[in-house]
């Protein structure tokens, strides 16, 4: 009996905590893993604020944190070579290793074996911690309920500022919990606290029992159960099910008279999502992963998550106020792989002048200091961040965040890193004609959010890739079929932020803000747009109104014109490069090529009549 055993290998307090849920499985599964992890101590974290403060403390006595001058502040190190999601040492693990494209499988059986054996009391001399937690807002259409095995106080202490605290839910569902499972080790950490067998370095996801196991890496994206872990098992129960677990902000867009419009939003990692979900005149409701479920015909959408592992390069006072000042407020924030000296955090293009040596990612630095390879190390990493909760923004909607039955989903955006093909924002014709040429054909310019060489232009639908659990015609199709679930569909819309001209950026940072106006008021029916071959796009005086509305700024139909374009000859070479794409996998809907096949033809037609590079004015009736 796995309590009985349990029983043995708990202190009393801790033991009282798990026979209070009563879940067979859930006993059955920390008695086996206790038993072969071998931890000398075991601590089972219950919702109480103490708990919570338990972890916190356990994080700083253990090292992997350390204070900062400011109240609630820490900084956590990962190893210099433990900065990222590790893709190549990540597996899905499937029968047989069956393959799937794009996805790194592996056999099952043998996924298993590897990633046990490497574990085999691997937390001799180290503290459990067991955590509950659940996905989306509690007790909701939304909820799944998770549990985390961790030896790192760490990862255990980023969940409670990242999730809802699960322990009172999985007591309130006993046996009918349909929970997932995380296990994860840090492993040997070397005198800086940082995970040492790099070598070692697996992410296994294992389908079938809705498990993932992650050992001898600490970085939030391959270790926090809850986030990239998850969204795995997640992606794969939403195309079973019928709904979308998707790689996207979820916004409020204030409209005129109060009116309020939720927008979600997939962009690959560094591409503008959580800069996005913060401008600061509208509301953040999440930043990272949402759920759409189908409600009475309506797409409703949650925030799987209550706060933010964002990026921290870049976040300065002047484009970012409101990160900037919860930044520097004595709110709980966790930095990682940031800059310190005398108890200050520093970060790359912060705007303010940075010192010239401190302690970061690779141990003391200096300015001028190299690494291995030679390459000068710069003061924070690039894919540096912080750990935040969302109740500490000043613009977050917390009724959207916590209402149990979501939020309506009135538009769908999808933006990649695109320097010369797609104009700055466009609506689709309708849901199929978004799905297929905006969300299954955006491709974006790789960044340093993953381990290896930054600004080759990939393949990247829905921004999803990276995470891909199912075959992607299924993806797909899933998405396809959604819409018949549905009485009304939201908008889809594409942007691209990146487009450059001559080494030049086309667009400011902000305009973005002007975007987002635009798309609330097509989701209303309140503008009219031009039609062009790919989609509608908005007319030049409904822009340069906005432009002056939002951000005070002159808005020049030359700008316009050069930002709208409709540039052909780049538009269907890309439509080249996605068919054969996808007609390298088998399974995927004919709907697919029909539509990439219909974009062709408006394209070839406009061609013939206005030539390469047209003028949205041309395209103004
Ligand atoms: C991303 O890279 O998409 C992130 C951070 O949101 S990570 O947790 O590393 O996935
Ligand atoms: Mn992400």
């Amino acid at each position: 009996m796995s309590l009985e055993k349990l029983e043995k290998l708990l202190e009393k307090e801790q033991f009282e905590k798990i026979k209070s849920i009563d879940n067979p499985e859930l006993h059955a599964f920390l008695a086996e893993w206790i038993e072969w992890l071998e931890p000398s101590r075991v601590f089972v974290c219950s919702d109480s604020p103490e708990d919570e403060d338990y972890v916190r403390w356990k994080a700083l006595y253990y090292g992997e944190e350390r204070m900062l001058e400011t109240p609630n502040h820490t900084v956590h190190y990962d190893n210099y070579y433990d900065q990222a999601r590790d893709k190549a040492n990540t597996a899905i693990l499937t029968p047989g290793g069956e393959s799937l494209p794009y996805i790194n499988t592996k056999d099952r059986q043998e996924g298993l074996k590897e990633i046990r054996n490497l574990m085999r009391g691997i937390m001799r001399g180290k503290e459990l911690f067991i955590c509950f937690f659940v996905l989306g807002p509690k007790n909701s259409i939304f909820t799944i309920p998770a549990v985390q095995l961790t030896d790192s106080a760490y990862v255990a202490h980023s969940e409670f500022i990242l999730y809802r605290k699960g322990y009172e839910e999985f007591r309130r569902l006993g046996r009918q919990a349909k929970f997932f499972r995380f296990v994860h080790s840090e492993g040997e950490l070397d005198e800086r606290k940082t995970s040492k067998n790099l070598d070692k370095r697996r992410v296994y996801i294992d389908l079938e029992d809705e498990t993932v196991y992650s050992v001898n890496t600490q970085y939030g994206g391959n270790t926090i159960g809850l986030k990239k872990p998850a969204f795995r098992l997640t992606i794969k129960r939403a195309v079973e099910e019928g709904w979308l677990s998707e790689h996207m902000f979820l916004m409020r867009v204030n409209g005129p008279n109060g009116r309020k419009t939720y927008f979600t939003g997939a962009y690959p990692s560094m591409c503008g999502k959580t800069s996005t979900a913060m401008i600061p005149w509208e509301n953040i409701v999440g930043d990272d992963l949402t759920f759409i479920l189908p409600v009475n015909g309506v797409a409703r959408g949650a925030n799987v998550e209550k706060g933010v592992f964002g990026i921290i390069q870049g976040v300065n006072p002047e484009d970012d106020p409101i990160i900037w000042k919860v930044l520097h407020s004595p709110v709980e924030i966790i930095f990682s792989n940031v800059l310190v000296k005398d108890g200050k955090p520093y970060w790359n293009d912060m705007g303010v002048e940075i010192p010239e040596d401190g302690e970061n990612h690779s141990g003391r630095w200096w300015k001028g200091k190299k690494d291995r390879e030679g390459n000068e190390i710069p003061p924070s990493h690039k894919n540096a961040r912080f750990t935040v909760s969302l109740e500490h923004f000043p613009n977050v909607d917390l009724d959207a965040l916590e209402n149990p039955c979501g939020v309506e989903v009135g538009g769908m955006i999808f933006g990649g890193r695109d320097k010369d093909t797609w104009p700055p924002v466009r609506e689709a014709f309708d849901w199929k004609h978004g799905v297929i040429t905006m969300g299954a054909s955006l491709e974006s310019e790789t960044t340093a959010a993953t381990l290896g060489k930054e600004g080759v232009r990939a393949f990247n639908p829905m921004a999803i890739l990276d995470f891909m659990s199912v075959h992607l015609g299924d993806y797909i199709r899933n998405y396809l079929d959604f819409e018949k679930r549905l009485k009304k569909t939201p908008r889809i819309f594409a942007v691209n932020y990146f487009l450059r001209e001559n080494g030049k950026w086309l667009n400011h940072k902000l305009d973005k803000g002007v975007w987002l106006k635009w798309m609330e008021l097509r989701v209303h029916g309140d503008v009219d747009a031009i039609e062009t071959p790919i989609g509608y796009i908005p007319r030049y005086e409904d822009l340069e109104r906005l432009f002056k509305e939002i951000l005070g700024k002159e808005y020049t139909r030359e700008a316009y014109e050069k930002q709208f374009k409709i540039r052909v000859p780049e538009l269907l070479e890309k439509i080249d490069r996605i068919e054969e794409t996808y007609r390298k996998l088998n399974n995927v809907p004919e709907e697919l090529f029909e539509e990439l096949e219909g974009e062709r033809r408006r394209l070839l037609e406009a061609q013939k009549k206005y030539g390469d590079y047209i003028s949205p004015f041309v395209l103004e009736k």
